[in-house]
């Protein structure tokens, strides 16, 4: 466990140790450490997750820190191919190309690239492309479709070698990963070592502001090891001469930002998005301590909702499957305590999971295909961040009388008729 795990003293984005102790969600687990049933481990080892802010630059965090390799080597999550995100990655082309004044030929090199769905849409209007993924499995198949990937971890070492084989990035991109990063002033070392003087950095992270209005608490696992408003990107940023210019929020992941950062000295007008966004989060009270202890407070309140509910609804006979196995999804099922006696199984269209266990709660994970077989009474929405897309493509289900529960911000029932929410 030692070597795995170790504590964040210093925050890692402006060096003090000054915390506020928000709250504990107790030990699981890690969010996508699936079982395979064959082969289950004597022991399941679980890691804290402690809650903390630094009380310099407002950084939320999670006070222990896991191995990056134990998390992401293997990976099982897949950008999803839905209709939102698909619709969403094609904007951040337009964002990106509009703002770094992209051209066919120049260089878009991209952090976490996954599976290479995002880069593929920069090769498609002619840009050279470079991806960065230590999931092995995963930049296998990027290779495979043609986008290039470096199976490692983006550092200063990374951003010097493409350099000096590709020349300058007119974007460096970093989607929904630079919350799972622990040395980001390496990960932006590397960034300005490729970057062109009049390049951009564009960073898609979860909305610190969002998570707390929304009590968005299941998306706190150990993947997440940092939480960011534009105020503390705006800190992380400065110490690398580099100054935000723009920042667009956007519905995906349950709100998220797009922050284009560009060198000190470059000629990019900072956009009236900044300042917005910057007095947004003073009048939120995202400067003082209240506004973490009441999400705290609010997110307690809620576990209790939903674990009582589903526990009701079972106690009743009633049949509960999870909708999704998504990693905010195995982490509510254990916040909640609920298990297979209260939630028979999860459907997930992500064939890595089919036929495995969810972590800690070893609810098994079923394909849709088998999953309709089985239809429950009540689905629990754990991918609740596409609730539009699945509820408009499971009409079916709500017509035969199935009904849908919503765990996020507070839990709410979904029938083909409206109801009320849960008091
Ligand atoms: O930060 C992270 C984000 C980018 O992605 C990672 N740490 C891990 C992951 O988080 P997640 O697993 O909570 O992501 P999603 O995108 O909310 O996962 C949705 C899950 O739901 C996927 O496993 C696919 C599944 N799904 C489904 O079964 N049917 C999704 C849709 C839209 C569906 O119709
Ligand atoms: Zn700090």
């Amino acid at each position: 466990m030692q070597d795995i795990v170790r504590r964040l003293d210093t925050c890692r984005v402006c060096g003090r140790d000054d915390w506020l102790e928000v709250t504990s969600f107790g030990s699981v687990p890690l969010a996508n450490g699936f079982l395979d049933p064959a082969d289950l481990p004597a022991e399941e080892p679980a890691y804290p997750v402690d809650v903390i802010v630094c009380r310099n630059c407002r950084l939320m965090a999670i006070r222990h820190v896991i191995r990056p390799d134990v998390l992401f080597r293997h990976y099982v999550y897949v950008t999803s191919e839905s209709d939102q995100m698909t619709a969403h990655m094609r904007r951040i082309v337009g964002w990106c190309t509009r703002r770094a004044g992209l051209a066919p030929g120049e260089l878009v090199v991209e952090l976490g690239s996954n599976v290479g769905l995002q880069l593929a849409l920069f090769q498609e209007q002619g840009q050279r492309v470079v991806g960065v993924d230590p999931a092995e499995n995963l930049a296998e198949i990027a290779n495979a479709r043609g986008v290039r990937t470096l199976p490692e971890f983006f550092g200063a070492d990374q951003g010097r070698r493409i350099h000096a084989e590709q020349g300058e990035a007119k974007l460096v991109l970093g989607r929904q990963c630079f919350a799972h990063i622990d040395d980001v002033h390496n990960v932006l070392d590397g960034a300005t070592a490729v970057l062109a003087p009049d390049g951009l950095v564009a960073i898609e992270v979860p909305y610190l502001l969002d998570l707390l209005e929304e009590n968005q608490f299941d998306t706190i696992y150990h993947e997440h090891l940092s939480y960011y408003s534009v105020t503390t990107l705006a800190h992380l940023f400065a110490r690398h001469g580099l100054r935000i210019v723009d920042v667009e929020r956007a519905a995906v992941h349950g709100g998220s930002i797009v922050v284009f950062a560009a060198r000190e000295g470059s000629a990019h007008p900072a956009r009236p998005s900044v300042n917005r966004l910057l007095s947004l989060e003073r009048q939120s009270g995202l400067d003082s301590d209240d506004a973490y202890l009441a999400f705290a407070e609010r997110a307690h309140q809620v576990i209790r909702q939903i674990g009582d509910l589903v526990r009701d609804l079972a106690g009743r006979g009633l049949t509960v499957a999870g909708y999704g196995a998504p990693s905010k999804g195995t982490t509510l099922l254990q916040f909640c305590e609920l298990g297979p006696a209260e939630v028979r199984f999860c459907s997930d269209t992500t064939s890595l999971k089919h036929g495995r266990l969810l972590p800690g709660t070893r609810i098994p994970c079923r394909s849709p295909e088998q999953a309709r077989d089985q239809q429950p009474d009540y689905y629990l929405l754990l991918a609740w961040n596409y609730a539009d897309e699945i509820i408009s493509k499971e009409q079916d289900f709500l017509r035969r009388g199935g009904k849908f529960i919503i765990p996020i911000p507070q839990p709410r029932v979904v029938t083909a008729e409206p109801v009320p929410a849960v008091a």
